[in-house]
Protein backbone atom coordinates (compact mmCIF):
# COMPACT_ATOMS: atom_id res chain seq x y z
CA UNK A 1 0.00 0.00 0.00
CA UNK A 2 0.90 3.97 -0.41
CA UNK A 3 1.01 6.00 2.40
CA UNK A 4 1.23 10.06 1.74
CA UNK A 5 3.50 11.43 4.44
CA UNK A 6 3.15 14.78 4.91
CA UNK A 7 5.19 17.29 6.56
CA UNK A 8 3.46 20.33 6.74
CA UNK A 9 6.68 22.65 7.00
CA UNK A 10 8.85 23.12 4.76
CA UNK A 11 11.82 22.17 5.86
CA UNK A 12 13.26 19.26 3.75
CA UNK A 13 15.86 17.77 6.03
CA UNK A 14 12.93 17.66 8.66
CA UNK A 15 10.88 15.81 5.61
CA UNK A 16 13.62 13.81 5.10
CA UNK A 17 13.84 12.84 9.02
CA UNK A 18 10.24 11.68 9.35
CA UNK A 19 10.22 9.54 6.06
CA UNK A 20 12.96 7.73 7.75
CA UNK A 21 11.31 7.26 11.25
CA UNK A 22 8.31 5.88 9.42
CA UNK A 23 9.51 3.75 6.79
CA UNK A 24 11.58 1.95 9.60
CA UNK A 25 8.43 0.95 11.00
CA UNK A 26 6.16 0.44 8.20
CA UNK A 27 5.39 -2.93 7.09
CA UNK A 28 7.44 -4.44 3.77
CA UNK A 29 4.48 -4.24 1.41
CA UNK A 30 3.87 -0.47 2.15
CA UNK A 31 5.42 2.37 0.39
CA UNK A 32 5.72 5.54 2.63
CA UNK A 33 5.96 8.73 -0.22
CA UNK A 34 6.89 11.84 2.07
CA UNK A 35 6.37 15.08 1.31
CA UNK A 36 5.76 18.74 2.09
CA UNK A 37 3.87 22.04 0.86
CA UNK A 38 5.22 23.97 -1.61
CA UNK A 39 4.92 27.26 0.38
CA UNK A 40 4.99 28.13 4.22
CA UNK A 41 7.05 28.34 7.08
CA UNK A 42 10.08 25.62 7.48
CA UNK A 43 8.75 25.10 11.25
CA UNK A 44 5.42 25.19 12.58
CA UNK A 45 5.54 26.89 16.46
CA UNK A 46 2.15 29.30 16.47
CA UNK A 47 -1.70 29.62 15.25
CA UNK A 48 -0.01 31.69 11.70
CA UNK A 49 3.01 29.00 11.36
CA UNK A 50 -0.31 26.49 11.56
CA UNK A 51 -2.83 28.00 9.48
CA UNK A 52 -0.73 28.55 6.33
CA UNK A 53 0.74 25.16 7.09
CA UNK A 54 -2.68 24.08 6.91
CA UNK A 55 -3.39 25.76 3.38
CA UNK A 56 -0.53 23.78 2.43
CA UNK A 57 -1.75 20.48 3.38
CA UNK A 58 -4.62 20.78 2.09
CA UNK A 59 -2.22 21.59 -1.20
CA UNK A 60 -0.78 18.34 -1.26
CA UNK A 61 -3.60 16.12 -0.49
CA UNK A 62 -5.54 17.90 -3.40
CA UNK A 63 -2.51 17.34 -6.03
CA UNK A 64 -1.00 14.02 -4.41
CA UNK A 65 2.13 13.92 -5.93
CA UNK A 66 2.77 9.87 -6.90
CA UNK A 67 -0.87 9.68 -6.88
CA UNK A 68 -4.19 8.80 -5.29
CA UNK A 69 -2.62 7.15 -1.68
CA UNK A 70 -4.06 4.55 0.18
CA UNK A 71 -3.82 6.13 3.19
CA UNK A 72 -2.33 10.09 4.41
CA UNK A 73 -0.97 10.90 7.19
CA UNK A 74 -0.24 14.36 8.48
CA UNK A 75 2.65 14.62 10.78
CA UNK A 76 2.78 17.79 12.42
CA UNK A 77 1.78 17.53 16.09
CA UNK A 78 -0.87 20.44 15.66
CA UNK A 79 -2.58 18.31 12.98
CA UNK A 80 -2.87 21.00 10.70
CA UNK A 81 -5.76 21.28 7.97
CA UNK A 82 -6.26 17.62 9.28
CA UNK A 83 -10.35 18.01 8.74
CA UNK A 84 -10.12 19.38 5.71
CA UNK A 85 -7.81 16.69 4.20
CA UNK A 86 -10.28 14.16 5.27
CA UNK A 87 -13.15 16.07 2.79
CA UNK A 88 -10.78 16.23 0.26
CA UNK A 89 -10.05 11.95 -0.54
CA UNK A 90 -11.36 8.85 0.90
CA UNK A 91 -8.55 7.85 2.13
CA UNK A 92 -7.92 7.43 6.09
CA UNK A 93 -6.09 10.34 6.82
CA UNK A 94 -4.27 10.35 10.31
CA UNK A 95 -2.60 13.19 12.38
CA UNK A 96 -0.10 12.26 14.38
CA UNK A 97 -1.03 14.15 17.72
CA UNK A 98 -4.57 12.35 17.57
CA UNK A 99 -3.16 8.88 16.58
CA UNK A 100 -0.50 9.83 19.67
CA UNK A 101 -3.30 10.51 22.71
CA UNK A 102 -5.32 7.35 20.70
CA UNK A 103 -2.23 5.12 21.14
CA UNK A 104 -1.17 6.28 24.99
CA UNK A 105 -4.73 5.87 25.94
CA UNK A 106 -4.09 2.09 25.35
CA UNK A 107 -1.33 1.66 27.02
CA UNK A 108 -1.70 3.85 30.16
CA UNK A 109 -4.40 5.78 32.25
CA UNK A 110 -3.12 9.06 32.15
CA UNK A 111 -0.26 10.34 30.05
CA UNK A 112 2.00 13.52 29.65
CA UNK A 113 2.85 15.33 26.00
CA UNK A 114 6.79 16.87 26.38
CA UNK A 115 6.96 19.26 23.71
CA UNK A 116 8.55 22.23 21.70
CA UNK A 117 8.08 25.96 22.24
CA UNK A 118 5.99 26.89 25.57
CA UNK A 119 3.65 28.64 23.47
CA UNK A 120 2.87 25.56 21.67
CA UNK A 121 1.22 23.91 24.76
CA UNK A 122 -1.39 25.80 24.49
CA UNK A 123 -2.36 25.19 21.33
CA UNK A 124 -1.92 21.51 22.23
CA UNK A 125 -4.39 21.93 25.13
CA UNK A 126 -6.97 23.07 22.71
CA UNK A 127 -6.64 19.71 20.63
CA UNK A 128 -6.44 17.79 23.45
CA UNK A 129 -9.89 19.24 24.20
CA UNK A 130 -10.51 18.74 20.87
CA UNK A 131 -10.36 15.17 20.98
CA UNK A 132 -12.17 14.82 23.73
CA UNK A 133 -8.68 13.33 26.07
CA UNK A 134 -8.91 16.00 28.88
CA UNK A 135 -9.34 12.90 31.12
CA UNK A 136 -6.56 11.22 29.93
CA UNK A 137 -4.06 13.69 29.32
CA UNK A 138 -2.56 14.78 32.57
CA UNK A 139 0.08 17.28 31.42
CA UNK A 140 1.25 19.09 28.33
CA UNK A 141 5.12 20.41 28.42
CA UNK A 142 7.24 22.80 26.50
CA UNK A 143 11.04 22.31 26.16
CA UNK A 144 11.72 25.91 24.27
CA UNK A 145 13.45 24.12 21.98
CA UNK A 146 12.84 25.45 18.29
CA UNK A 147 11.46 22.63 16.01
CA UNK A 148 14.54 23.01 13.98
CA UNK A 149 17.04 22.32 16.25
CA UNK A 150 15.54 19.15 17.18
CA UNK A 151 17.53 18.23 13.19
CA UNK A 152 20.48 17.78 15.00
CA UNK A 153 19.25 16.14 18.04
CA UNK A 154 22.49 16.34 20.02
CA UNK A 155 22.86 14.59 23.33
CA UNK A 156 22.42 17.73 24.93
CA UNK A 157 18.62 18.05 23.15
CA UNK A 158 18.02 14.19 24.15
CA UNK A 159 19.12 14.91 27.76
CA UNK A 160 16.63 18.12 27.75
CA UNK A 161 13.81 15.99 26.58
CA UNK A 162 14.55 13.22 29.31
CA UNK A 163 14.61 15.49 31.98
CA UNK A 164 11.22 17.27 30.80
CA UNK A 165 9.63 13.78 30.51
CA UNK A 166 10.88 12.50 33.87
CA UNK A 167 9.73 15.70 35.96
CA UNK A 168 6.23 15.60 34.10
CA UNK A 169 5.73 11.23 34.95
CA UNK A 170 6.01 12.73 38.32
CA UNK A 171 4.46 15.74 38.54
CA UNK A 172 1.64 14.16 36.69
CA UNK A 173 1.33 10.89 37.84
CA UNK A 174 1.75 9.74 34.24
CA UNK A 175 1.95 6.68 32.98
CA UNK A 176 3.29 7.33 29.24
CA UNK A 177 5.27 10.23 27.48
CA UNK A 178 3.86 11.77 23.84
CA UNK A 179 5.98 13.50 21.86
CA UNK A 180 4.38 16.68 21.18
CA UNK A 181 6.90 17.08 17.94
CA UNK A 182 6.82 15.25 14.72
CA UNK A 183 10.81 16.17 14.64
CA UNK A 184 11.24 14.19 17.98
CA UNK A 185 10.78 11.00 16.07
CA UNK A 186 14.04 10.23 15.33
CA UNK A 187 14.93 10.07 19.34
CA UNK A 188 12.21 7.78 20.58
CA UNK A 189 13.92 4.73 20.99
CA UNK A 190 16.49 6.35 22.53
CA UNK A 191 14.15 8.09 25.24
CA UNK A 192 11.98 4.89 25.32
CA UNK A 193 15.04 2.97 26.35
CA UNK A 194 15.80 5.70 29.07
CA UNK A 195 12.58 6.32 31.04
CA UNK A 196 11.30 2.89 30.62
CA UNK A 197 7.63 4.04 30.16
CA UNK A 198 6.13 3.84 26.85
CA UNK A 199 7.20 6.77 24.70
CA UNK A 200 4.74 7.62 21.91
CA UNK A 201 5.80 9.12 18.76
CA UNK A 202 2.83 9.99 16.75
CA UNK A 203 4.02 9.79 13.26
CA UNK A 204 5.36 5.59 14.10
CA UNK A 205 2.12 4.99 15.56
CA UNK A 206 -0.33 6.84 12.63
CA UNK A 207 1.93 5.04 9.87
CA UNK A 208 1.05 1.59 11.92
CA UNK A 209 -2.79 2.88 12.19
CA UNK A 210 -2.68 3.73 8.74
CA UNK A 211 -1.75 0.76 7.86
CA UNK A 212 -4.17 -1.35 9.93
CA UNK A 213 -7.19 0.61 8.98
CA UNK A 214 -5.91 0.81 4.83
CA UNK A 215 -6.13 -3.60 5.45
CA UNK A 216 -9.66 -3.60 7.24
CA UNK A 217 -10.78 -2.10 3.98
CA UNK A 218 -12.03 1.25 6.28
CA UNK A 219 -12.26 4.67 4.75
CA UNK A 220 -12.86 7.83 5.44
CA UNK A 221 -16.56 8.78 5.72
CA UNK A 222 -18.40 10.71 3.29
CA UNK A 223 -21.31 10.99 4.93
CA UNK A 224 -21.90 14.75 6.79
CA UNK A 225 -19.15 17.37 7.54
CA UNK A 226 -16.14 15.34 5.54
CA UNK A 227 -18.11 14.96 2.38
CA UNK A 228 -16.12 16.59 -0.57
CA UNK A 229 -16.28 19.94 -0.44
CA UNK A 230 -18.06 21.97 -2.51
CA UNK A 231 -17.32 23.01 -6.15
CA UNK A 232 -16.46 26.79 -6.40
CA UNK A 233 -13.98 29.16 -7.66
CA UNK A 234 -11.16 29.82 -5.40
CA UNK A 235 -9.21 33.26 -6.38
CA UNK A 236 -5.33 34.31 -6.49
CA UNK A 237 -2.87 31.94 -5.58
CA UNK A 238 -5.68 29.43 -4.33
CA UNK A 239 -6.89 29.29 -7.75
CA UNK A 240 -5.56 25.53 -8.93
CA UNK A 241 -6.98 24.42 -5.50
CA UNK A 242 -10.74 24.88 -6.63
CA UNK A 243 -12.74 21.47 -6.45
C1 LIG B 1 5.64 20.82 15.23
C2 LIG B 1 5.76 19.67 14.40
O1 LIG B 1 5.40 18.54 14.69
N1 LIG B 1 6.31 20.11 13.25
C3 LIG B 1 6.54 21.44 13.35
O2 LIG B 1 7.05 22.14 12.47
N2 LIG B 1 6.10 21.85 14.57
N3 LIG B 1 5.07 20.75 16.48
C4 LIG B 1 5.49 21.47 17.58
N4 LIG B 1 4.77 21.34 18.71
O3 LIG B 1 6.46 22.20 17.52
Amino acid sequence: MNILLINPNTSTGMTEAIAQAARAVASPGTRILATQPSFGPVSIECHFDEAIAAAGVAEQVRQPPGGRPDAVVVACFGDPGLDAARELTDAPVLGIAEAAFHAATLLATGFSVVTTMTRTCIMAERLVQRYGMSHQCRGIHGTDIPVLNLENGGDAIVQQIEDAARSALARDRSGAIVLGCAGMAPLCATLSERLGVPVIDGVAVAVKFAESLVALGLRTSKLGDYAPPLPKRFTGWAGPLAV
